[in-house]
């Protein structure tokens, strides 16, 4: 049996000096490996193939692997990503990209990150971050409409990506905190109450299971009342570096193994 693919990027020691809004907590290195392990084998059970690509010392947010890449059906652009210190951690994920579909580039001045780019219905939604750039969306842009697809730049209410607010739980339908209605045209919107914005970052595993942070029950538990069947997993030390669940993680829906 045949399943889509998700790429992931394993803890390196450095990860303790992970980019964060958040500076007075510290993270738990052993504890960040643990959940990853975690993660990994939740994606798994719920219908992904994972690939684990090697920790890099040099690049302390290199598990938040989401912001290398932005995969359409059998196609990636590789991002040039917002903060200069992460634009070093693409080369090798573009390398496993290449062994599964046709990677293109995006080059500077441009700079996105993959968390500012929510698929869902057929669209791409753009957040318009202090990470990615108008260069950046213009790149996205081009790229997405090569795939067919039309890309509609919004704001980011909240956290450092548009991701940090919204994901998608089905076709058409996501689950959002703060995030305007009307921005998302044609969407069907869960509303999250709040505060806390990253209590939306929820991933959606092939088999229809939605992944939710174990730190977020409220989520967890509007999202059971509308039917879906949640997994909790544990992301307190990446919370910590200001990443969530789709962060470590690059999903490719559309490509078998
Ligand atoms: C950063 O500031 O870049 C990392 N510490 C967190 C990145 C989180 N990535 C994501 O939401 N896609």
């Amino acid at each position: 049996m045949t399943r889509p693919v998700a790429l992931l990027r394993a803890v390196p020691d450095s990860f303790t000096a992970a980019l964060s809004s958040r500076h007075s907590v510290s993270i738990d290195v052993a504890k960040a490996r643990a959940q990853h392990e975690a993660y990994r084998a939740i994606l798994e059970a719920g219908g992904f193939a994972t690939r684990m690509l090697p920790a890099d010392e040099a690049h302390p947010d290199c598990p938040f692997v989401e912001d290398t890449a932005v995969v359409i059906g059998d196609r990636a652009l590789a991002t040039v990503p917002g903060h200069p210190s992460r634009r070093g951690e693409t080369s090798v994920v573009v390398e496993a990209l290449r062994e599964l579909v046709r990677v293109e580039t995006m080059e500077p001045p441009a700079t996105l990150d993959g968390g500012d780019v929510l698929q869902v219905a057929g669209k791409v939604f753009v957040g318009m971050s202090a990470r990615t750039n108008r260069e950046g969306i213009e790149a996205l842009a081009g790229f997405a409409a090569g795939c067919g697809r039309p890309v509609i730049a919004v704001p980011v209410p909240g956290g450092l990506h548009l991701k940090s607010s919204v994901a998608a739980v089905g076709d058409g339908m996501v689950v959002a905190c703060g995030v305007e209605p009307t921005l998302l045209e044609g969407i069907a919107v869960i509303p999250l109450p709040g505060p806390d914005h990253e209590a939306a970052n929820v991933v959606r595993l092939p088999d229809g299971n939605l992944v939710v942070a174990a730190e977020h029950p409220a989520t967890a538990r509007l999202l059971e009342r509308r039917g879906f069947t949640v997994v909790p997993a544990e992301v307190s030390e990446f919370a910590k570096a200001d990443g969530g669940l789709t962060c470590l993680s690059v999903r490719l829906r559309d490509v078998m193994v």
